[in-house]
């Protein structure tokens, strides 16, 4: 029984695994940004790989607004959250409330019966470039628990016809694309503070491309283009996922 127990999972995992280091779209970060995208993506019938360095999905939803288990959005981005089935509750002020474990379980659920893997536990470190024109082909990739034990370890490859930052406050693929590769010209403004009526809008606007291969959505978005920060209000983050899900869609059939 051991044996077969063992052998099952490493003969299904590391076939998992060869077939999806070469996927049409790759996600880092299982947050809600990172799972709307994979949910739009993979019901288009593209090939999505969703890498979250975390045991589990949804980023900061959890802590909903300091620990209070509630997060807000308004009324623009409710067809998303209807479309992922999520509850809701309308508030005085024309807001609309929602439970942090169902906005995680449902998103994540969305995501993963429209057809996008996500793997966890896996820490996205680089990326591959190519010249001629420069542009983004893939990442390179090791179990979060390596770092976190401090081992000296090669990371391996996923390539990705696109990959898309998720990563949340940080922006660490875009980041780290910038610095090691100039030639890509791109420029990092650094987040302003929380003005969240004016950041929800233009969270969504600024949400694409940075660089050939490379796109940005959720509140890394504001790390690269110098745009305040929204506190817990989630509608942006959601709509900046679909938003990017249908730029990458065009660009990938074009
Ligand atoms: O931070 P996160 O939830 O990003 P988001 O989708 O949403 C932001 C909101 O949660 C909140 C907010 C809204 O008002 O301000 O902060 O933009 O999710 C990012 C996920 O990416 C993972 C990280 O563990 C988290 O779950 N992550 C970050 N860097 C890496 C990574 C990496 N290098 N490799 C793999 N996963």
């Amino acid at each position: 029984m051991e044996l077969n127990i063992g052998r099952a999972i490493i003969k299904h995992g590391m076939e998992e695994l060869y077939e999806y280091s070469d996927v049409d779209v790759l996600i880092v970060g299982a947050g809600p940004s990172g799972l709307t995208a994979g949910k739009y993506l993979a019901e288009k019938g593209f090939k999505i790989i969703i890498y979250e360095r975390r045991l589990s999905f949804g980023g900061g939803i959890g802590g909903g607004g300091n620990l209070i288990p509630k997060i807000v959005i308004q009324e623009e981005a409710l067809p998303i959250v209807e479309d992922f089935k999520i509850n809701y509750k309308k508030t005085e002020d024309d807001l609309y409330v929602i439970s942090p474990a169902e906005l995680i379980a449902k998103l994540a659920v969305g995501a993963i019966d429209a057809g996008a893997k996500i793997l966890l536990g896996a820490h996205v470190e680089d990326v591959i470039v190519r010249e001629n024109p420069p542009r983004v082909v893939g990442v390179l990739w090791q179990w979060s628990a390596i770092p976190i034990a401090g081992l000296h370890v090669d990371p391996l490859y996923t390539n990705s016809r696109a990959l898309v930052d998720a990563t949340g406050h940080d922006a660490e693929i875009v980041k780290i694309t910038a610095r090691k590769n100039p030639e890509l010209k791109i420029n990092i403004a650094g987040g302003k503070s929380n003005w969240s009526e004016v950041s929800e809008k233009v969270v969504v606007e600024h949400t694409g491309k940075v660089a050939e291969g490379l796109y940005v959505t959720g509140i890394a978005v504001c790390e690269i283009f110098g745009l305040p920060r929204m506190g817990p209000i989630f509608g942006g983050m959601l709509m900046s996922g679909k938003k990017i899900a249908e730029i990458i869609e065009k660009d990938l059939k074009s």
